[in-house]
């Protein structure tokens, strides 16, 4: 669809969601006339800045129902994610939610020509989150074959993977590199594995990871991002060019929002991105503030695809660790970490407070044939290490080489840090 098209279409999505929110939320008619706005002030796209921000304090301040806007009589599914504190946050569908949702999933999976005969492993956990029925259903929607493993149980997932002929799988990317790093560890023949294409979403990915990710498994890898505020997986999908995700816009409206002024940021510049569901019946949602940090690219794609290309999601405006007054991102050292091949891929991050001064630990593993306990062999690889790290954040780590497979391995979302200051309060007060 050509930008004017869609741009008209969103408007008139956005005019009906607007309209929806104000009549049937409490919540939004409250933060409207706060704000002074009235849903006929919305006419086009470029009225949504008018509109108030949802964050997830509002949401576990709603929970369950809260924000819903259709009696639960509509309701036909609830999902759930973990919240800030305690509480989850709550996702409810209509069907036709069901329906849009399992579209946005299709046309990810559509990437990687997933059609009838293709058997599609679903390694996302299946349950209150997101991943594993949202992939099911877009895998159903293409005609697939849809294999429910769920996630964990890695050496059953590689027989049913080979018995079953799996030519694509879906989970996230850190359980993808166990996946491999187990099938390395049975040699399993290549030939035994018809995987094609993975889809690998739910937590933040470098492109270190997509090239040992493809190399091992034999595979395309494409990213497919979302969240359970929106519907789940599928809010966009790279093309098989790789070239930035394309967020489905007649569904979802995007905008990227400085996070700390709340301000609109000039094209291509990174910030948080911030989207209004255009067409979700049971929770519409305006402006909700991701806290995922990106960028978004609207030049046409060599693929044809005019939807807009979000850039890889950089961190979160809320898991950006300040060590000694330095910004990092976990992602960044698993960037530099996938640059030195004798390391494996994993790694933990410690960072707490002794006296006035941050400390910064980063445990990471040797691959099996590099490992020696004895540090003086560790040296010479914990040495350039160690000097990129510091060349690229201008922090010194503690780092630590552990043996092969000692890094806890996750089947869902990889926990990579463990901030003992705990920042939390302050950044919500900032
Ligand atoms: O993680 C939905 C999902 C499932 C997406 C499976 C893709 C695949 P939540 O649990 O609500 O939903 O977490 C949403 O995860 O705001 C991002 O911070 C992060 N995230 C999701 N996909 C990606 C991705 C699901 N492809 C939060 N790249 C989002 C980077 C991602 N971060």
């Amino acid at each position: 669809m050509g930008r004017e098209e869609m741009r008209a279409l969103q408007s008139e999505r956005l005019r009906k969601t607007v309209r929806t929110c104000y009549e049937k939320v409490p919540f939004y008619k409250r933060k409207m006339d706060e704000l002074g706005v009235k849903p006929e002030d919305i006419q086009t796209v470029d009225d949504v800045i008018k509109l108030p921000f949802t964050t997830k304090y509002d949401l576990r301040d709603e929970y369950p129902y809260g924000l819903q806007a259709v009696p639960m009589s509509e309701v036909k599914r609830i999902h759930a994610s973990s919240g800030t504190t305690g509480k989850p946050v709550v996702g409810t569908y209509t069907q036709n939610d069901l329906d849009m949702w399992a579209e946005c999933v299709a046309r990810v999976l559509a990437v990687g020509d997933v059609g009838p005969g293709d058997v599609v492993q679903v390694s996302y956990g299946y349950g209150l989150f997101t991943g594993g029925l949202g992939a099911h259903d877009g895998a159903a929607k293409l005609g697939a074959v849809q294999l429910p493993t769920s996630a964990g149980n890695s050496e059953k997932q590689i027989m049913l993977m080979q018995d079953m002929g799996t030519t694509a799988i879906c989970c996230t990317p850190s359980y993808g590199l166990h996946l491999a790093e187990v099938i390395e560890k049975n040699k399993v023949p290549a030939e035994n594995l018809k995987l094609r294409v993975g889809f690998f979403g739910a937590e933040p990915w470098t492109w270190g990871i997509r090239r040992e990710l493809e190399a091992k498994l034999h595979i395309k890898a494409i990213d497919i991002y979302g969240l359970t505020e929106m519907c789940g997986p599928g809010v966009g999908g790279e093309c098989q060019y790789q070239d930035g995700t394309h967020l489905w816009e007649d569904f979802f409206l995007p905008e990227i929002v400085n996070p700390d002024t709340l301000e609109p940021v000039a094209p291509g510049e990174v910030g948080e991105l911030v989207i209004t569901s255009l067409c979700k019946e049971a929770m519409p949602i305006l402006r909700y503030r991701t806290r995922d940090l990106t960028s978004l690219n609207y030049e046409p794609c060599k693929c044809g695809r005019t939807a807009v290309r979000m850039g890889k999601v950089l961190g979160r405006s809320d898991d950006m660790l300040i060590i000694r007054g330095v910004n990092v991102f976990p992602s960044q050292i698993e960037t530099v970490l996938t640059e030195f091949p004798a390391f494996t891929p994993q790694y933990f991050i410690t960072v707490d407070r002794k006296g006035n001064e941050d400390t910064f630990d980063l445990d990471v593993e040797l691959r099996e044939e590099f490992f020696s306990p004895n540090p003086g062999k560790q040296m010479p690889f914990i040495k350039p290490l160690y000097d990129r790290l510091v060349s690229l954040t201008g922090i010194k780590p503690n780092i630590h080489i552990l043996p092969p497979n000692t890094i806890q391995r996750s089947t869902g979302k990889a926990k990579h840090v463990n901030d003992k200051r705990d920042f939390r309060n302050w950044m919500e007060g900032k």
